[in-house]
């Protein structure tokens, strides 16, 4: 059996800490490199190899493959929504290139499987409301929609065209306490969390009934590990997979934190994000996930949210 060697690619990132971790646990800590522009994220310190590296480097990330040894990658680096209609060059230069960078080096290098997430962002205005559909009307209005779809694309490509093992998942709106996130229009829910423990009141940049599909973190790492340890035959969808947790809105996750914190106050100023979010699905069918690598989630928001507050807390 071939001795697996891993390097996650933007591990200091809100996912990258959680997932890096996981695979320590599964492939051990010297086979998981952590990589990153900026610098190691305390929460890996002590825990495995750490390397400083820019994606964007091809020739600094493909010397790094060949003296570590390395056969698998995760590569998280990317701009995402809110930041991207920021700097919309940027997030396509980032969010296009870096992927290519990896796609390239996967071929020539053979490497065993690579792992690029998408987004339910790849989906706009056009695309249902309701149950989104694994393939259905895609027309996405943000950069990072338009990078995410077109990099769905490439990923299909080189798996047909020159047989490299890469696979994705179209994350929903990631929810954790460890690692702060990144620059999304779902990042509402993450700091609606913080704010109500720490000012027991919240000002959120969405509408109060803007319903988007989210997830927690340890079904997002959950439903990662099992698309990469599924049997290649398994795998149907070489763009990517949609795959649901929950949804809800401001005023439900608001609803939510006020059991566990009673006078907890909401109120809701929406700005350039309300358009971001208006232009994404609010639920998401996740049926073909669940057939062809029995994807199932675990946790629903009031289980989420007291895990949040419980964590938090410590
Ligand atoms: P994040 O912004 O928290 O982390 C990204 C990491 O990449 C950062 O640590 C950053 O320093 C690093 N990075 C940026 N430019 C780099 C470069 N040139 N070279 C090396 N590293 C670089 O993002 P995240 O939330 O952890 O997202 C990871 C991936 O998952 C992204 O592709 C994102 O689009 C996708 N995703 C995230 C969510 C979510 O809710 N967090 C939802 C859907 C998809
Ligand atoms: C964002 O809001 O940009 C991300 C995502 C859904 O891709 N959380």
């Amino acid at each position: 059996m071939v001795k697996e060697k891993i390097l996650v690619i933007g591990a200091s990132g809100q996912i990258g800490v959680e997932l890096t971790l996981a695979l320590r646990k599964i492939y051990g800590n010297n086979n998981v490199i952590a990589s990153d522009l900026r610098e190691e994220n305390p929460l890996l310190k002590g825990t495995g190899p750490y390397v400083s590296m820019d994606v964007m480097n091809k020739e600094m990330l493909h010397v790094q493959v060949i003296r570590q040894g390395i056969t698998q990658i995760y590569l998280l680096a990317a701009i995402l929504s809110a930041t991207g209609e920021k700097n919309p060059n940027l997030a396509w230069h980032l969010n296009m290139q870096g992927l290519l960078n990896v796609l390239d080096i996967a071929r020539e290098e053979k490497l065993s499987k690579v792992y690029w997430p998408s987004s339910i962002a790849v989906f706009g205005p056009t695309s249902p409301k309701i149950n989104c559909p694994q393939q259905t009307i895609i027309e996405p209005t943000t950069v990072y929609g338009i990078s995410k779809y077109a990099g769905e694309f490439w990923c299909n490509y080189y798996f047909n065209r020159y047989g490299v093992d890469v696979r994705s998942i179209r994350y929903p709106g990631l929810i954790s306490y460890k690692s702060a996130p990144g620059g999304g229009t779902t990042d509402y829910a993450i700091e609606i969390f913080h704010e109500a423990l720490e000012e027991k009141k919240y000002q959120c940049f969405l509408k109060e009934d803007t319903y988007l599909p989210m997830m927690y973190m340890e079904d997002a790492i959950k439903a990662t590990l099992q698309l990469m340890e599924a049997p290649a035959s398994n795998i149907t969808v070489r763009t990517s997979y949609n795959v649901s947790g929950m949804s809800f809105s401001p005023r439900e996750i608001a609803e939510e934190i006020k059991k566990h914190i009673p006078d907890f106050t909401i109120d809701y100023k929406p700005d350039y994000r309300q358009a971001i979010a208006d232009s994404w699905p609010q639920s998401i069918d996740d049926s073909v996930a669940r057939k062809d690598w029995g994807w199932q989630e675990d946790y629903n928001l009031e289980k989420m949210t007291k895990e949040m507050f419980d964590n938090i807390s410590k």
